[in-house]
């Protein structure tokens, strides 16, 4: 798979045919994964580079200043749409002079001209171009003129409701890890590299935890996790803890993992931590003692919930 993001780069490989979606993909969940399947299932039949056009940073950090937290940092994302059978992605830069093209100069000048797009599929929400005027109904009209078929992707529902990267990043906050599994298709992650940490879980309670760097993405709902800890490719079972760790009367908050039956030194390596179940409330023990008595059930508690999954 390729990935660009530079405008000459992307006219040095040519002019091939290109069938395209667009969007910004964020947890690349099932409902985006309608769009992947038709971009992809369009691509074989019309001999096309199945690929995806997005953007960054996100349009709407550009015009209002705010977006939540990314369920999927770049890196996953264009992991993820590789996996899905993505050829090519085109991510550009969005600045205001970008936001500033119509819905017809941005047709013309980023697909057609520069990308060659030859059939495009787009979500049931899709808008473009200044003002977010342009529709499908538009995109079709200018297919007419510029040459290229266009297909639009009714929404995925689950559970009565619309699967959307707002959705699951609710559900996340909640800590309700379980009932994102299935809008995403995969339990909801975060990953990171394992930094020093207080240095308390080894020494004083004797139960050793990977502190994960945050980066900037969703962390769920502060409380302690069943988790799997994947360490380059090899997976493991965990219990994690998201919290201040208010018995020491910390500020910062932490994601922490305990891996199981598990003794090796992993600082600075990347850890993926994928979130199976919350197990409990984070809360501040009177003594050292009850709380590791507490976190020697959670590992239990977790053993169990992992060993049914
Ligand atoms: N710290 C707390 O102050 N309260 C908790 O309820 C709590 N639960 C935890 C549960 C697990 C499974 C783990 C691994 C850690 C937990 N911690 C909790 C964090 C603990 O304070 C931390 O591991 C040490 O301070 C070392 O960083
Ligand atoms: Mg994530």
């Amino acid at each position: 798979m390729i990935i660009l993001g530079n405008i000459e780069l992307i006219k040095e490989i040519g002019l091939k045919g290109r069938a395209l979606t667009i969007g910004n993909f964020d947890g690349v969940h099932v409902g985006h994964r309608a769009l992947l399947s038709k971009v992809i299932e369009e691509a074989k039949q019309k001999h096309l580079t199945p690929t995806v056009l997005t953007f960054n940073p996100h349009p709407l950090k550009v015009l209002t200043g705010q977006y939540p937290p990314v369920i999927t940092p770049l890196k996953q994302k264009f992991e993820l749409l590789e996996q899905e059978g993505i050829e090519l992605i085109v991510c550009l830069a969005f600045d205001k002079q970008f936001a500033s093209y119509t819905a017809e100069e941005f047709v013309k000048k980023y697909l057609v001209d520069l990308l060659n797009a030859k059939y495009i599929v787009v979500g049931y929400d899709y808008r473009f171009g200044k003002d977010r005027k342009g529709d499908f109904n538009l995109l079709k009209k200018l297919g007419e003129k510029y040459g290229f078929s266009v297909s639009q992707v009714d929404p995925v529902y689950i559970d009565g409701d619309v699967v959307s990267s707002t959705r699951i990043r609710n559900l996340v906050q909640q800590g309700k890890v379980r009932k994102v599994r299935p809008l995403l298709g995969r339990y909801y992650q975060v990953f990171g590299e394992v930094i020093h940490g207080h240095k308390r879980g080894g020494e004083i309670l004797n139960i050793p935890t990977a502190n994960l760097e945050l980066i900037d993405e969703l962390v769920p709902k502060p409380g302690v996790y069943a988790v799997y800890a994947e360490l380059d490719n090899e997976r493991f079972l965990g219990v994690a803890n998201v919290g201040y760790n208010p018995t020491f009367g910390n500020n910062k908050l932490s994601v922490e993992v305990h891996i199981l039956d598990f003794n090796k030194n992993i600082y600075q390596r990347d850890l993926r931590v994928h979130f199976v179940e919350r197990i409990r409330d984070e809360k501040k023990f009177s003594s050292i003692e009850e709380l590791k008595k507490q976190i020697l059930k959670d590992i239990e508690i977790a053993r169990e919930i992992l060993k049914n999954d």
